[in-house]
């Protein structure tokens, strides 16, 4: 008989279902336990196989500790607002609300397929009003701190996407959605204060349970930098700049300066004879994209503004250049090029004829410039000859006197750029009037619905603002006529909050209660890509900390611990892809082989965190191993005598499961299943409990089968609220040994028997084999020798 996973899965399903197996319950006394994976976006294409193996797998680790005592909440949700809705609607002309709410539903029966424990009570949609309605909140609550604010922006604009771009979202110049190059322009965008949390969330990556990968990503994300900001003067001006430099301590080479070509004090430097070259540079730079202008390949390009800046320290005279290699939004916007000490300064230097004073020489030996390590001061006036990194501080120290500068900090970080031109997302809440300038939608007008009579089709400008019904309104304050903001939110800030919202999935009143979120979180295991290190793992950082200095949670961190998935590729060993032809769709293979059986290949077929190809020959593997099991069942004896040796085997188990699937190392727990199992098939009867262990320890790991068995054995209840069985350290220890039994010196029978065997328990055992009986017959023991572990030896007269 084979096992027919089907009809299993469908009975098992249902009944979980109606009895509640599931269900999450606060007022459960056990520990509590918030698990997640990150919730996906409900996109036509439905689930495919990396989704199931960000979610099965993480079903297993969340089953397995439910059954050891956890109360696991483990919610599940979409991702819903976004582009791929709205393209979709322009190339097909079907509504986002529409598509979004139809994949969903495909989805929720794709995840219910899986056979998870996820309780569908507090599943959240981002795009509905009851959701969005709080995001909307959110952004107010930021505004009123003074961490939203409006401002003129050069931007990364998508032409083909028509919209604006966050940094994350350029690909080496390019437009991650469709490939297009972006471009630079200005723009009136909302923003949020991310960079006044960058300290914060620096340094309290230290304390989280995080890939340490991730947390790098992070860092340099981030990107603290500690150096010096000095003031140059404009020669025969009222005008001044500030640079940012990590080399403050090599001020006395610097021998020009360099502008970004978007700095607002370009129009002013700019000579008459250089008007020309300047603007037509300009014009050039604003094409290209940011990883471009800095690529230290790219050949140096760059215009004199025809203007000097007096250097602070020795009163040098150099010249005002711009270059697209100066990032307007790092720093200052502005460099001191030290040529000798810097490689970029160098290339630009020498092709553009400028002077090199080396500053700085090695401790020892010969320097080739530009030589950009640290060593000694060297042409620095009565500041020769000093250790770099005093001279730092002895030229900052100066520079302070003089008021011209001194030591600061600096972070690569942005703010982030949260307005987007496009349709579907959580309109912005904010009202413009002639009057009172932008005012906030007060709460009791949230939501700010969603209007569905627009424009999908990108016309250059956002398509709410093709929606008169929408944007014209009264103003808050004074009643008067009014405009909306015509932008939506980007959708990364519906998934910046989303996991504090699952707990109270209900609340119309409140985003969510604090007391209840306060002791509902952190999560406690978070799990998904590692694509969202920079972004989403950033941003929901930053909304918890906000949060919590509004008074409104306790806690500093969102997620405690952090696994991510590797992936899944095709059997080519390439990215699964549509247009290689080489993706799998999960919905075939349960249809093929059943749930479980996927489930467990995609444990066990991969390390989890590293992913791999994916092959047919290995989900028959576990196909196989299920059906022997199946077969053992039948071996079921109802006496329940201990055996030693799959105590022993069983104990193993347990106790590395209980070590690798901390680890999320499914693979090595299943093979110590496999071992266990392999020592069940020794015996053709099998005591019932040694069965029912064997149902125990794989019930996170194939949940339908192992309920399925568990009952064909006898059991009532579902195995899923059984306990996993606990590790026997006494079964673990070096159990048995042989030991030759001798009858007067001469060898007469081996006999095994546990280590730990007591002397009167050995004697006795030796006695009962039928080769030491026959020898002794009706014979007097006069005494029985032992050598421990080794020999008995029967004196007998
Ligand atoms: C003078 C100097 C001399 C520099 C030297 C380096 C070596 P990190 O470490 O990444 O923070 N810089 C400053 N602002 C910039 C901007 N907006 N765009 C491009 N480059 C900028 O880098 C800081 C260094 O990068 C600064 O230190 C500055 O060059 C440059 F021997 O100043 B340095
Ligand atoms: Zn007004």
């Amino acid at each position: 008989m084979k096992v027919d996973y089907h009809k299993i899965e469908n009975k098992w399903q249902k009944k979980w279902e109606e009895e509640g197996t599931y269900k999450f319950d606060l007022n459960n006394s056990k520990p509590l336990l918030y698990a997640l994976e990150m919730f996906s976006y409900p996109s036509g294409a439905a689930l495919h196989m990396g989704h199931w193996y960000n979610f099965a797998p993480a079903d297993t680790w969340v089953r397995y500790k439910r059954m050891n005592g956890y109360n696991v909440f483990h919610p599940m949700g979409f991702d819903a607002f976004g582009l791929p809705a709205e393209n979709y609607a322009i190339k097909t002309g079907i509504h986002p609300q529409i598509k979004t709410y139809e994949s969903i539903q495909v989805m929720e029966r794709q995840l219910k397929a899986i056979g998870t424990t996820i309780d569908w009570d507090y599943e959240l949609i981002t795009s509905d009003p009851s959701y969005y309605k709080w995001t909307q909140w959110m952004f107010l609550e930021l505004y009123k701190k003074g961490l939203a604010y409006k401002k003129a922006a050069p931007v990364n604009y998508c032409s083909s996407c028509n919209t604006v771009l966050a940094n994350e979202q350029v690909i080496n110049g390019a437009c991650e959605r469709c490939g297009t190059i972006v471009e630079r322009k200005k723009l009136n965008q909302w923003f949020f204060k991310i960079t006044d949390y960058a300290e914060e969330l620096l340094n309290d990556l230290d304390k989280l349970d995080w890939p340490e990968r991730t947390k790098n990503l992070q860092r340099n994300w981030i990107g603290k930098s500690e150096g010096a900001n000095v003031t140059f003067k404009v020669k025969d001006s009222n005008h001044s700049f500030e640079v940012f430099t990590t080399r403050v301590d090599t001020l006395y080479g610097c021998t020009y300066c360099v502008l970004a070509p978007e700095n607002d004090l370009v129009a002013s430097l700019v000579t008459e004879e250089q008007k020309a070259a300047v603007n037509e540079y300009i014009a050039l730079t604003s094409q290209l994209s940011e990883i471009d202008r800095t690529s230290t390949v790219k050949e140096k390009t760059g215009v004199f503004t025809g203007s000097y800046a007096v250097n602070p320290i020795n009163g040098r005279e150099v010249p005002i250049w711009i270059a697209d290699y100066v990032i307007a939004s790092y720093g200052t916007g502005a460099v001191m090029a030290v040529p000798a000490h810097d490689e970029r300064d160098f290339a630009f230097a020498t092709k553009f004829n400028l002077d090199i004073v080396p500053v700085v020489k090695p401790l020892k030996g010969e320097m080739n410039l530009p030589y950009v390590e640290y060593g000694v001061s060297i042409n620095s006036d009565d500041l020769s000859d000093i250790n770099t990194e005093e001279m730092k501080l002895k030229v900052a120290d100066r520079l302070q006197k003089l008021g011209m500068g001194g030591l600061v900090t600096t972070y690569k970080l942005r703010d982030w750029l949260v307005s987007r031109q496009r349709y579907w997302g959580a309109p912005i809440p904010i009202v413009y009037c002639d009057e009172c300038g932008p005012v906030a939608v007060p709460e009791t007008d949230l939501p700010v619905l969603l209007p569905t009579d627009v424009e999908f089709k990108p016309t250059g400008k956002s398509p709410l603002a093709t929606s008169e019904s929408f944007m014209h309104t009264t103003c808050p304050k004074c009643g008067k006529p009014a405009i909306r903001d015509a932008d939506t939110l980007d959708t990364f800030v519906c998934s910046s909050w989303y996991y504090l919202r699952y707990p109270d999935n209900k609340n119309n009143n409140l985003p969510f209660n604090s007391d209840l979120i306060n002791k509902m979180l952190p999560v406690d295991k978070y799990v998904g890509g590692i694509e969202h290190a920079c972004m989403h793992l950033l941003y929901a950082r930053f909304f918890t900390k906000a949060l919590r200095d509004m008074g409104y949670l306790s806690f500093d961190e969102p997620f405690s611990s952090l696994v991510h998935q590797g992936i899944i590729l095709g059997s080519d060993g390439e990215k699964m892809s549509k247009s290689k032809g080489n993706t799998v769709a999960p919905d075939e293979y349960i249809e093929k082989y059943g749930s479980d059986v996927l489930r467990g290949y995609l444990m066990f077929g991969f390390n989890y965190i590293d992913g791999g190809p994916w092959t047919d020959d290995g989900i028959k593997a576990i196909d196989k191993f299920y059906q022997r099991i199946d077969r053992l069942m039948e071996r079921v004896d109802d006496n329940n005598e201990d055996i030693l040796e799959l105590d022993k085997v069983l104990n193993l188990a347990i106790k590395h499961i209980a070590i690798d699937i901390e680890k999320f190392q499914f693979n090595t727990c299943i093979s110590r299943i496999m071992e266990y199992v392999n020592g069940l098939s020794k015996y053709d009867l099998i005591p019932k409990k040694y069965l029912e262990d064997l149902c125990l320890i794989l019930a996170p790991f194939a949940p339908h089968v192992s309920e399925e068995w568990w009952h064909q054995l006898g059991n009532k209840e579902s195995i899923h609220l059984a306990d996993y069985p606990v590790l026997d350290p006494l079964k673990l220890k070096e159990d048995k040994i042989t030991m030759v039994v001798q009858i007067n010196g001469k060898v007469r029978a081996n006999i095994t028997v546990n280590v730990d065997i007591t002397d009167e328990d050995l004697k006795q055992a030796v006695l009962l084999i039928d080769n030491i009986k026959n020898h002794i017959q009706d014979k007097t023991i006069i005494k029985m020798i032992i050598v421990p572990k080794k020999i008995i030896n029967i004196v007998v007269k």
